[in-house]
């Protein structure tokens, strides 16, 4: 099933010296490894006719200080089934995930064994490793006695390797030096990287002894947040401690503000930040300020819904250094291009940040720079915008980036244009997977209903964890196994959470409204026509068919020789949530602030989750009492929740239809002209109730 694809698309494959033996279907042995690599090419080369240059074989690492009887000695069979296999195929390539070797082992000790055993893999002709250099020792400064303990083990010298090794590293943990012991300067970064204000004034009162405002923005505090910015890419810090450092950073420059003149200003640079017309995405663009803004940037946030000539009045009267760009959907992206015409065609060419969720390096490359006259860049995050920003505002690195970001971008558009030879059309057929007929559900009424003030209580037991502490707050893992092993990190965010969600019963801090209704329908074709309660049609949306595969249409759930149902609703849980998280955000209560919008933005999805469980039970249906949330949550229940924009329904203007048929209005919730909903933690449904009904993509 692969190979035929690797050949038809050309792409190189990465081979694992693993076969179908029950016993030992992972190759361990130097031999073993060969001959899988030996039989792999045979299939490949000759049967799949895959040139022999897009071979990338991986003879596997172990881990040899586990214990593990299997893999004692293995790290030499690696190194030697490497060798091998290279003599044998020299055309093709080799890859390892080097780190492996060293699972298991006390840290300090890790970082010398995986450099030493890097080391012997390259010698033996080793193309590819996986590998964080961060935590690596090079081989050449690792002290002798050291390189001695890791090849005996790598090797299987000696009577018990494994034990004199981890003898020598295990209290070798890095020292963390108490603040108070530090130099001056070195606590005051430490302050921003730990994201803590204990002590932190006094000391800035000290340095102002000695030094300039400025100079301690530049000097120790930015080093701090430079080092933040390490960190992060490094997987040591999440999100909602980034934000706590951008916490620290804004109270130590508010305290050192009224010390500087008016004219002095620590700014690396000026953004002009706006979300694009139609757009109300707020909280990706302020996590964007927040993390410019403390890392010597001056941002100017223009807000949301932001038309191009507001962002040409903006670049008169700010002069900023450059634009950043966001936006959620693919329309906005859309929005994007036109915006980079108009600030083209009214002269500008100062650097483009662009950002946002649909957003992609490759769309940024074919179509928002080839309309845009300066340099584009795309950002994948905020911190990946601020090392773009930090490259682009330095004298030593601008030109390498900028050349770097063309050739880029140059290459994807090179690509895009190759691809784009015009498909056949195929014209619209039913499912080839036929989708039975079912009898349709009866629901209790066709009346329009209306929920306001709905409980909180009730929905958050809905909250997808994942989301909330994983996507948003950016813990790394899987939550639930986390916030059940007591990790530091997660109970740290849970308390923050749990906190909040509290107060946002008690001070009323979000609200919960929804608007739902079930219409009569049944499908013609790909179209879906609604009828009223005295059976006149009251609207109709046409959805596309998959033009291969099963050729599905979301239609195929709904009858077409009788009268059929659906559901519709709108729900929101951001009523005044845009102008509060402002607040906290101006007052430095960057956690909170972020905090609060993700909560809002999850809470919407987890009405969106119970409403769709009520109206099941409803129609009658319900879930089977003992269904776990969780369970819901990976929609294993009967029929389908779809909204507007997602890929089986993706024509964002049918939420105009929608709108008109539930005037969600009522419960405060707008249509934007971009086919947003205003405020932004709103979703849209349409909900069947087709037992077979599934997740599909249509296009
Ligand atoms: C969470 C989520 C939601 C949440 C919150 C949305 C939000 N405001 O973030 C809720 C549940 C409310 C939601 C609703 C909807 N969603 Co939604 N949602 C997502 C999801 C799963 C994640 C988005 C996310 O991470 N947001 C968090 C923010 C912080 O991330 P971010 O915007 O990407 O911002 C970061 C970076 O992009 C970057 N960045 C952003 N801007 C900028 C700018 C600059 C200058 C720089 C440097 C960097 C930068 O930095 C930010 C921080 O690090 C995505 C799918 C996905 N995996 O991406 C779908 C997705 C975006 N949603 C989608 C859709 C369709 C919708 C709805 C229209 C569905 C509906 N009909 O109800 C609505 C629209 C809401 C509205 N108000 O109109 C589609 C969009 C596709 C399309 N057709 O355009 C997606 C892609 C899902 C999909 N595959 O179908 N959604």
């Amino acid at each position: 099933h692969v190979a035929p694809m690797l050949r038809r698309y050309g792409a190189a494959v990465v081979v694992g010296c693993i076969d179908e033996n029950k016993q030992q279907g992972m190759a361990v042995s130097r031999e073993r490894k060969l001959a899988v690599a030996e039989r792999s090419y045979e299939l490949l080369t000759r049967k799949y006719d895959i040139p022999a240059r897009d071979l990338i074989f991986d003879p596997l690492v172990f881990p040899v200080g586990t214990g593990d009887v299997n893999y004692i000695g293995s790290a030499v069979e690696t190194i030697e089934g490497l060798r091998a296999i290279k003599s044998r195929f020299p055309e093709c390539k080799t890859i390892l995930g080097i780190s492996n070797v060293s699972f298991g082992l006390p840290p300090a000790g890790r970082e010398v064994l995986n450099g030493v055993f890097l080391y012997h893999c390259t010698k033996a002709g080793l193309d590819y490793a996986i590998i964080n250099t961060e935590r690596l020792e090079r081989y050449p400064s690792i002290p002798e006695e050291e390189r001695r303990l890791a090849e005996d083990l790598l090797e299987n010298r000696g009577a018990d390797p494994v034990a004199a090794f981890a003898a020598h590293f295990r209290d070798r943990v890095k020292t963390v030096t108490p603040r108070e012991t530090l130099p001056l300067d070195e606590r005051l970064a430490r302050y921003i990287v730990e994201g803590s204000r204990d002590g932190l004034l006094e000391d800035l009162d000290a340095k102002l002894r000695e030094a300039a405002p400025l100079a301690i923005i530049n000097g120790p505090l930015m080093r701090g947040m430079d080092e933040v910015g390490r960190l992060f890419n490094d997987n040591q810090l999440i999100v909602a401690e980034v934000l706590q450092s951008a916490e620290a950073m804004k109270a130590a420059v508010a305290h050192l503000e009224p010390h500087m003149e008016k004219a002095e200003s620590a700014t690396r640079g000026v953004m002009v930040l706006a979300t694009v017309k139609g757009d109300v995405h707020d909280i990706g663009k302020n996590l964007v300020e927040i993390i410019f803004g403390n890392n010597g940037y001056r941002v100017i946030n223009l807000g949301i819904k932001v038309p191009p000539e507001d962002l040409i009045a903006a670049y008169h009267t700010h002069k900023p250094d450059a634009f950043g760009l966001s936006g959620l959907l693919v329309k906005s992206a859309q929005q994007m291009v036109v915006t980079a015409q108009d600030l083209k065609a009214a002269g500008i060419e100062i650097p483009l940040f662009v950002g946002g969720a649909a957003l992609t390096k490759k769309f940024t490359a074919t179509r928002i720079a080839a309309e845009y006259g300066g340099v584009t860049l795309y950002a994948k995050d905020a911190m990946d915008g601020l090392d773009l920003a930090n490259q682009l505002f330095s004298a030593v690195t601008r030109d390498r980036l900028v050349e770097r970001v063309r050739a880029e971008q140059a290459a994807l558009a090179r690509g895009a244009a190759a691809a784009d030879a015009p498909r056949p059309a195929t014209p619209p057929v039913r499912a080839t997977a036929v989708v039975p007929r079912v009898d349709p559900s009866v629901p209790p009424d066709l009346e329009a209903h209306v929920l306001r003030n709905v409980p909180l209580a009730q929905i958050y037991p809905y909250l997808n964890l994942q989301m909330l502490y994983g996507k948003h707050l950016g813990l790394r893992g899987l939550v639930s196994r986390l916030l059940a092993d007591g990790d530091p990190k997660a109970r740290e965010l849970h308390e923050v959470v749990e906190t909040l969600k509290a107060e946002a019963v008690r001070d009323h801090l979000l609200r919960a409204d929804g608007v739902y209704r079930w219409f009569r329908a049944r499908a013609e074709g790909e179209t879906l026509r609604l009828f009223g309660p005295d059976a006149r049609e009251v609207g109709r949306f046409t959805f596309p068919r998959q033009s291969a595969g099963e050729r599905l249409c979301l239609t195929d759930y709904v009858r077409d020789d009788l009268d059929d149902y659906i559901a519709l609703f709108v729900v929101t849980c951001g009523i005044g949530v845009r102008e509060r998280a402002q607040a906290w955000k101006e007052q430095g209560a960057y956690l909170r602030s972020h905090a609060l919008q993700a909560l809002a933005i999850e809470s919407a999805e987890a009405f969106a989750e119970m409403l769709h469980a009520r109206l099941r039970t409803l129609w009658g249906f319900p879930d089977p009492p003992e269904l776990p949330i969780e369970d819901k949550l990976k929609a294993r229940y009967r029929g389908l929740r779809v909204s507007f924009g997602y890929p089986a329904c993706p024509e964002l203007a049918d939420q105009a239809t929608l709108w008109r048929l539930l005037r969600p209005e009522q419960i405060g919730v707008q249509l934007t002209e971009g086919f947003m909903m205003d405020p932004e933690a709103s979703v849209s449904a349409l909900v069947f109730h087709h037992p077979a009904a599934k997740y599909f993509k249509a296009e």
